[in-house]
């Protein structure tokens, strides 16, 4: 999508990332929820970050998902600097498979709140179903599709397993 006033933004770290967070984008993008995906690295372009970060309320944006890898400092430097909600998403590492990233999002200090999800695609894209769900509260339309995926999920789960070939 992207519009000029998306209701979510998605920011990454690196290029990289994005393999992992256009699981987010795509589960916004099925529930008809605006964004905009950028790449913000917290020690690349800490300008960029700042600037981002401040301006981000009054661009519009409702909800921050922010994914990172490694010493993942971005969600939590982010949440530092804007009081919109901001949903961490801890990107698998190479070195770490992720277990950095994830316990450098989860812990942080008490005063600035980071929502942390999972490592990886399951993160991304509950992230953005938490997004929905956040959104959803003041969107009847909203709740109404994110309750028609959750019903579309449950309906493909079979009730007996069968033998793959
Ligand atoms: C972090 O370092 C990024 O979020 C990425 O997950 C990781 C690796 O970045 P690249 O070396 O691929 O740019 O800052």
């Amino acid at each position: 999508m992207g519009t000029e006033r998306a209701d979510v933004a998605i920011i990454m770290g690196s290029q990289s990332d994005w393999a992992t967070m256009h699981h987010a984008a795509d589960t916004l993008e099925a529930l008809g929820i605006s964004y905009e995906s950028r790449i913000v690295s917290a020690h690349r372009t800490p300008e960029r970050l700042y600037d981002f970060a401040r301006n981000a309320k009054a661009e519009g944006f409702k909800i921050i998902i922010a994914g990172a890898g490694g010493a993942a400092h971005l969600p939590g430097m982010t949440a530092a600097l804007t009081a919109l909600p901001v949903f961490g998403v801890p990107v698998e590492s190479k070195a770490l498979s992720g277990q950095d990233s994830l316990l450098s999002i989860v812990q942080m200090p008490a005063g600035i709140p980071v929502g942390t999800l999972a490592i990886g695609k399951s993160g991304a894209v509950n992230a953005a179903l938490l997004a929905a769900a956040v959104l959803a509260l003041g969107d009847e339309d909203l709740a109404e599709r994110l309750d028609a995926w959750r019903a579309e999920q449950t309906a493909k789960v079979a009730e007996h397993p069968k033998d793959e070939q």
